[in-house]
Parts: C-alpha cells; sequence; structure tokens
C-alpha cells in the first residue's frame, strides 16, 4: 500500500517539511511539502543537502543493531546485540560506577543541534551526574548569559524593511552556515539603499562582498572595536539620550569608562582604519539597527563575555532593546520549557555540589544559574538549566586523566564526534581510552564511535518526530511527525535514555511512552493536541515589541528583568561572581611556546594567527563527507592566507603545509583567499568516513588533517570557562609528506 505522510529533514536547524512517499514502512519518494510550515522554496532551491535524505534513511553506513566491542578498544571489532541485552548491561555496569566512585562517575558530550537534547539530560539529572560536557560555553552560551545579564532575557534580530535602518553581521557568516534564508535576507539588505550593510569579519565573506562598510579587526579584538564605537557615540552625542535616562543604568559610568577608547587608539590594536570605526558608530546610531552575531566572538576565548557586553551595550545606548526593526525580546514558551521538561529541580544539592565548574566558571555552574534566574524570573522567564551549566571539559577531563576531585570513569556521546570536533584531540583521546564504559549513540561507526564499548543505533530524521525548539527560549517550536517506524532496530534518543532511565529505577520519570507522546506533553499547556501541531508544522506566537512599557503585576511599566529592573550597561551582578561591572578587553589564548616557535623559526616556519571551522558548505563539521558529489566539489582540508600572505610565507596554491601548536599538528593543502594579511584560515572536521569502519591506529584517519589536533580546551575565561577556535596561534611550515586527500 502507498501512502503520502508529512515529516520533516533535519540536515540542519530548519526542519524543513516534505512529503515522504510510503510503501510497507519504506520510504520510496520525498517531495517538500508546500503546505506546512517550515516551508521556504527560496531555502530549498538553496541547499544541496536535501536529496540525501533518502541515502541517509538505508545508507550503507549506518548502524542499525546495537554492537558491542569484543577485543582490545579500539580494534574495530564489534558483535551484534539484542537491545535488553545492551541496555541490561550499560545500565548495571553504570549503577557499579556510580556505587563504586558516586554519581558523578558519569559525564556526557553532545554537540550540535542535531537532536532535543533534553532526554539526556533528564537521564543525567536522575542519575545524579552534572557532568555533561557540551559545546554550550563556545556556541550560543556567551550570547544568552550576556543578553539576559544585561536586558533580563534574550534578543532576537528583527529586519523591517521600512523601519530598519542598518544590518551589523558581526563574527558569523551566514552565507555559509546559514541553509541560505537568512542569507537571502542580507541580500535583499546589500540591495537595498535604505539599509546600510556592515560586515566585522576578519575574512572577506561573500557578506562582506556586498557590504557598505566592511571592518576586518585582528581576530579577538572585537571587544576593543566596540568600545570605540561606544566612544565615538558618546563623544558625538549620538545616544538614544531619551531611552538612556529612563531605561539604562550606568550610562555616565559607561560614557567615562570609554573615553580612553578614541578611534585611533582602536585603530592601532584592531588593525582597521579610525576613520571606518568612525563611520560604522555613526551609522549604528543611526535610526534602527539591528545586529546578528556568531562564531566569531563566540569563540574567541578570555574576551568573549566582554565583548557580548560591549554589543548589548551598543544596543542599549543606541535605543536598539526590544524595539521593531532592530531585536525583540523574546517571549517564554507557552509549551512546557526545556528547564522544566529535564527535571533539573530532582537533583539533590549533594549531586549540584559535584559541579565541576562551580569555582571555575562561577556563572557557568549551578550558582550563577540561582543567581540569573532570580532576576529573569521576575519576569516569569527561565533559560535551559542543563546548557546553561554544562560542564567544562578542561576539568571533567582533567577527573578522567587523574581521578580529582573523584573519577569519571563513564561516558555517553549523543550525537556529536568529539575526536574531530572537540578541543585537543591527543588529549580527548587519551581520556577517553582509559575510561571503564563508553556509550556512543549515532547514525554511524564514527572515530569516536571506534573506541566505545557499545553503540547504539539512533533513528533520525524522517523516522523521528521533531519538536525543534531552540532551547526553549522562545514561545516557538517546529517540525512534525515521523513519516515511518524507525529502519532495522534503531531507536529514537528518547527511547534509549527511557529505556536505560527505566533499568536505573527513574521510570516514574518517563511516564510517556514514546518522544511523539512526550512532545504532546510538552505542548499540552497551550491548548494544541500534537495533531494540530503536525498539520500546521509551527508553534508560534511571534513577540510583541516595547515589553518594557507594557504594565506589570503593580500597573507600573514592567522593564527589565535585572537587578535594578532597567538595562544594565554597568553590571549589579557580573561582579558577584568576580566579573567585570564594565567590558574590558582580554588577552589572547596562545597555543605556542617560545621554544617550539623558535624550533620551528629555525626550519623557516612561521608564527601566525589563525581562525578555525569557518563554515563551509556542502559539509557540516564532520558530517557528509562521504559524499561523492560533496568531495568531488570540496576535495581537500584546506589551510587559507591572502595572497600578501602567502608570498610572505612563500607558499603557493596546492603545497602541502603542517601547523604545529603545543598540542599536535596536522597537515592540509594551501589555497588563496580574501582576507586579513596577517591571518591564516583552516578547516575543520576532517576524516574519511568513505575508508569502512573506523579502528586504530588512525581511527577513520584523525591523525592528518584534524584541526582540534591543534587546538586546547584549556579554562581560561573566568566566567563561562569558554575556550578558543579563533584568534589562537600556530607556527606553519612546509611539509614533504604527502596529503591522503
Ligand atoms: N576547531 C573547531 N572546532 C569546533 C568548531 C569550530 O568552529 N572550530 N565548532 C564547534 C561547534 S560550534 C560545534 S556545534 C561543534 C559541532 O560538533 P559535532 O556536533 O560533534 O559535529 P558533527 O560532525 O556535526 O557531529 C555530529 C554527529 O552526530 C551524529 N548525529 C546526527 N544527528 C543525530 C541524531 O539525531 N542522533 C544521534 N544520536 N546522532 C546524530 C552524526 O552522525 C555525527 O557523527 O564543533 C565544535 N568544534
Ligand atoms: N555548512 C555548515 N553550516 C553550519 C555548520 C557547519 O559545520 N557547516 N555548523 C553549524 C553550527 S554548529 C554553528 S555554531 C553555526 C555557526 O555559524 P556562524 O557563526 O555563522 O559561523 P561561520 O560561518 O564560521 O562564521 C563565523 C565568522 O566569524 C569570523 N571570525 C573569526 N574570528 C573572528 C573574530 O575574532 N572577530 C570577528 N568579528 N569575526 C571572526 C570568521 O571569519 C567567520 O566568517 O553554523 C552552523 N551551520
Ligand atoms: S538541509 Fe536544512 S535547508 Fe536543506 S532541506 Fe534539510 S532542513 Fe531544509
Ligand atoms: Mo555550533
Amino acid at each position: 500500500m502507498t501512502e503520502i505522510k508529512p515529516t520533516n529533514c533535519h540536515f540542519c536547524g530548519y526542519c524543513c517539511a516534505f512529503l515522504a512517499t510510503v510503501e510497507d514502512g519504506r520510504v520510496i519518494d520525498l517531495k517538500p511539502d508546500p503546505t506546512r510550515y517550515p516551508y521556504d522554496e527560496r531555502i530549498l532551491a538553496g541547499c544541496r543537502r536535501w536529496r540525501m535524505n533518502l541515502d541517509v534513511l538505508d545508507s550503507p553506513r549506518r548502524v542499525n543493531y546495537p554492537i558491542r566491542r569484543v577485543g582490545e578498544r579500539g580494534s574495530g571489532e564489534w558483535e551484534r546485540v539484542s537491545w535488553d541485552e545492551a541496555l541490561d548491561d550499560i545500565a548495571n555496569r553504570l549503577a557499579a560506577l556510580r556505587e563504586e566512585h558516586g554519581s558523578g562517575t558519569l559525564a556526557s558530550m553532545i554537540g550540535g543541534p542535531h537532536a532535543s537534547f533534553w532526554p539526556l539530560h533528564r537521564f543525567m539529572n536522575l542519575f545524579g551526574s552534572p557532568n555533561n560536557m557540551g559545546i554550550g560555553q563556545i556556541c550560543w552560551n556567551p550570547r544568552i548569559w550576556m543578553d539576559a545579564i544585561t536586558f533580563g532575557w534574550t534578543v532576537e534580530v528583527d529586519i523591517r524593511f521600512g523601519l530598519t535602518q542598518a544590518l551589523f553581521i558581526w563574527g558569523t557568516n551566514p552565507a555559509q552556515s546559514d541553509n541560505s534564508q537568512f542569507w537571502q535576507t542580507i541580500r535583499a539588505v546589500g540591495k537595498s539603499d535604505e539599509v546600510a550593510l556592515v560586515c566585522v569579519d576578519p575574512r572577506y565573506t561573500q557578506v562582506a562582498a556586498i557590504a557598505d562598510l566592511w571592518l576586518a579587526p585582528r581576530p579577538g579584538t572585537d571587544c576593543t572595536l566596540a568600545l570605540s564605537m561606544l566612544h565615538v557615540i558618546f563623544a558625538e552625542g549620538l545616544q538614544d539620550q531619551a531611552f538612556v535616562d529612563e531605561w539604562c543604568h550606568g550610562a555616565e559610568e559607561l560614557a567615562e569608562h570609554v573615553k580612553p577608547y578614541t578611534p585611533e587608539m582602536a585603530a592601532e590594536f584592531c588593525g582597521v582604519d579610525a576613520a571606518d570605526i568612525v563611520r560604522a558608530a555613526r551609522l549604528f546610531a543611526k535610526g534602527r539597527t539591528a545586529l546578528v552575531s556568531g562564531r566569531g566572538i563566540d569563540q574567541t576565548g578570555k574576551s568573549v563575555a566582554p565583548t557580548h557586553r560591549a554589543i548589548c551595550c551598543l544596543r542599549a545606548v543606541t535605543g536598539n532593546v526590544d524595539r521593531a526593526g532592530s531585536c525583540i525580546m523574546a517571549e517564554a514558551s507557552d509549551f512546557t520549557s526545556e528547564v522544566d521538561f529535564e527535571l533539573t529541580d530532582l537533583m539533590t544539592p549533594e549531586q549540584k555540589a559535584l559541579c565541576l565548574n562551580t569555582p571555575y566558571a562561577p556563572l557557568q555552574c549551578f550558582n550563577g544559574y540561582e543567581l540569573v534566574r532570580a532576576q529573569t524570573e521576575k519576569l516569569g522567564r527561565r533559560l535551559p538549566e542543563r546548557y546553561m551549566t554544562s560542564a567544562s571539559p578542561d576539568l571533567v577531563l582533567r577527573a578522567m586523566e587523574t581521578g580529582e576531585p573523584y573519577r569519571v570513569s563513564a561516558l555517553i556521546v549523543n550525537a556529536t564526534n568529539p575526536l574531530l570536533t572537540y578541543a585537543d584531540t591527543n588529549r580527548v583521546f587519551k581520556a577517553l581510552m582509559g575510561l571503564s564504559l563508553i556509550v556512543v549513540l549515532d547514525y554511524y561507526i564514527t572515530s569516536t564511535g571506534a573506541i566505545a564499548d557499545y553503540i547504539l543505533p539512533c533513528a533520525g530524521a524522517i523516522e523521528r518526530p521533531i519538536f525543534q525548539i531552540h532551547g526553549g527560549v522562545a514561545n516557538m517550536g517546529y517540525g512534525g511527525p515521523a513519516a515511518v517506524e524507525p529502519y532495522y532496530e534503531r531507536k529514537t534518543d528518547y527511547d534509549i535514555f527511557r529505556g536505560l532511565g527505566q533499568r536505573l529505577g527513574q521510570g516514574e520519570h518517563w511516564p510517556d511512552e514514546s518522544l511523539a507522546d512526550a512532545f504532546a506533553t510538552q505542548l499540552a499547556p497551550t491548548g494544541w493536541s500534537w495533531e494540530d501541531y503536525c498539520t500546521i508544522g509551527m508553534y508560534h506566537i511571534p513577540p510583541e515589541p516595547e515589553k518594557f512599557l507594557k504594565p506589570g503585576l503593580d500597573g507600573a511599566p514592567q522593564g527589565f528583568a535585572t537587578t535594578t529592573g532597567k538595562i544594565e550597561l554597568a553590571s549589579e551582578l557580573l561582579p558577584k561572581l568576580g566579573g567585570q561591572r564594565l567590558p574590558e578587553q582580554g588577552p589572547f589564548m596562545r597555543l605556542c611556546s617560545p621554544e617550539l616557535v623558535a624550533r620551528a623559526e629555525a626550519e623557516g616556519g612561521h608564527h601566525v594567527t589563525m581562525l578555525t571551522g569557518s563554515r563551509k558548505q556542502p559539509y557540516n563539521a564532520s558530517m557528509y563527507m562521504e559524499n561523492p558529489k560533496f568531495r568531488a566539489s570540496s576535495p581537500r582540508p584546506v589551510v587559507e592566507a591572502s595572497e600578501a600572505m602567502a608570498a610572505k610565507l612563500g607558499f603557493k596554491p596546492g603545497d602541502v603545509v603542517k601547523l604545529t601548536t603545543d598540542q599536535g599538528e596536522a597537515r592540509f593543502t594551501f589555497a588563496i583567499a580574501k582576507m586579513r594579511d596577517d591571518i591564516i584560515n583552516v578547516d575543520y572536521g576532517w576524516w574519511h568516513p568513505e575508508n569502512g569502519t573506523p579502528h586504530a591506529p588512525d581511527f577513520g584517519g584523525i591523525w592528518e588533517s584534524n584541526v582540534n589536533t591543534l587546538t586546547s580546551c584549556a579554562l581560561q575565561e573566568p566566567l563561562i570557562g569558554t575556550w578558543a577556535y579563533n584568534a589562537i596561534d600556530c607556527v606553519i611550515q612546509t611539509c614533504d609528506e604527502p596529503l591522503s586527500w
């Protein structure tokens, strides 16, 4: 029998709507579904991935049954086991390790937003471990924290033709990272005479190419740049004085604080023209200004929090907070928020006290969360607790390595490939090899899967329902139903964590029998049924602007959910955690010892600043590398530099180059691209999935061109525990050894 069933793609965060033709439980065709959100012809026209869905659904590389390691860790020998056997054994071993070392002994790792992570977080909470490592600290959390601390909640960009007068694209490149809807909007802005487009990026991206102004700061200097723009705004009296007087706290202090940040001083430090800083400041203050930022400022290390704070201040003094055409503060969700669904409140104080971050990253921990929660709750909003308190990989790895302050002996890896994507591959590899138990949930046997004890096969898009909620910080969720039951013996991540939880005495906290039932429970407070939602594909109540003017409980304007009820240009909260009242530039993260630099220079090498992981289609981190069409168009991992830099380094396109830091080395092909003349830009995620099941010693090729053999997650930033993938250093030199690519 042939049926047409609604379902969704999940190769990126858009989760586009599709119609599947299903015959006997198998999908034989897929087409975009124009009747449901999320559907946008322009996205699909620009998307290089959606046609892969059918191949991925039944790829010969997929893991279809639970498998268990036989032989040495990493030997690549596996046996098929039943689900009961796998879950019983994992649960028994976790219970025994908890008995021996305490509940913090289990750690977890997640990656990009490939799945709903609350089932993992619920499981970890009920198990009693705070040790969920994530990419939160370097992706999303810094902005969310600083927005919440400065404005009382997070803001989302709001671009409106006829209202918006400037758009700043700051350290993000949606042309490559955002499967293109937002990029189409930016292109429209680029063409429009009404809206000035400003790109702040050390590389000449596709956004820079259509911008009215391209500012290319030295990596990691954005905080100084923003403070200098504030200097110009105050010096020229361009601030929105009425808004500042009524709604901002600490304006005079801030004006005083930015006095030394003259355009000339910043020009020297940031490596840009003073005149361009003045121009950027004037454009920012001209009227309604929208701004989007990304990895370019989230992943620069010690200055991350102050950079976001300085940008918050720019928005605030120009009256661009919670205003149509600039940015709008999100609303709390009508559906059950992520924080209530992950059940963090069920952790005991003793379990929370196991949090390793507490003294080292005083914001990114339960104490910091409580302080911020006390504020955001004034207006009924709460951040997702487990992302915002996710454990520092540096500290969890140390607990694996040394047993201090207690032994971390077991690890669940959910939808991530940390041997390619976490910082410091050599360290991660060694730490993981010493563990008692590693369980990987994935579609494939990845490099990380290769060193696991169990690989549990996950159901993907089409086979599972989707309710994508962005951490639940907005009143929006989208997606739809599964078109088919999971193929073979695959299970949803939810079913796996529920199955493990039930075996560990958590049964009462997993009342919903399936992921779709859980989503229905989550939606229930909205009055919508799961079926209503699946028909429309989205629950979204757009936030209204200028909520601060609306009456609160006492009838007076509700203002902002901060200590002072105003936007805190000068923070009253951060100093309580040892942070800065007013933002200041921090130092850079350094990965090369003087000895390494001296040795490399003696061999003709150069010590340079690098960016890593700048997004490029068609790949996504370590994914899709086996796709032959993609590989034909992007066959090799590259290091790029400008023409002038290439001349200085003495490389020509196609040369093989070696990069080294104190952490390790990796080899790439050299290529030319337009960017600042004092940096290089290095690809990330490269391995050889096409070579078959990965195993020792190269685990699918992780020692050759994997940029994270060079990086470090050493805890340096004092509030969030952020590390750096950009604005770091390495030495670069020629290399005789050819590449396998
Ligand atoms: N040097 C450097 N390192 C970086 C970055 C950088 O810019 N430079 N960026 C960082 C950032 S921002 C991020 S978010 C991370 C991304 O890091 P990861 O998320 O680790 O990267 P992916 O390669 O996308 O790995 C996803 C894995 O999840 C599996 N998967 C996909 N969907 C599902 C699912 O639904 N369920 C399960 N169980 N598995 C699934 C895939 O098969 C794949 O193996 O990398 C970080 N690392
Ligand atoms: N194709 C593809 N798309 C992806 C992903 C992927 O792996 N591949 N990953 C997804 C994930 S997990 C994420 S987090 C998002 C990230 O999405 P984005 O934040 O848009 O990431 P990028 O496209 O790398 O853009 C970051 C830009 O910052 C610039 N930059 C680097 N250092 C600095 C600096 O110090 N200052 C400034 N001002 N700019 C700097 C880089 O040159 C780069 O152009 O992309 C998502 N989309
Ligand atoms: S990859 Fe993203 S943009 Fe493309 S179809 Fe899938 S969800 Fe939509
Ligand atoms: Mo990310």
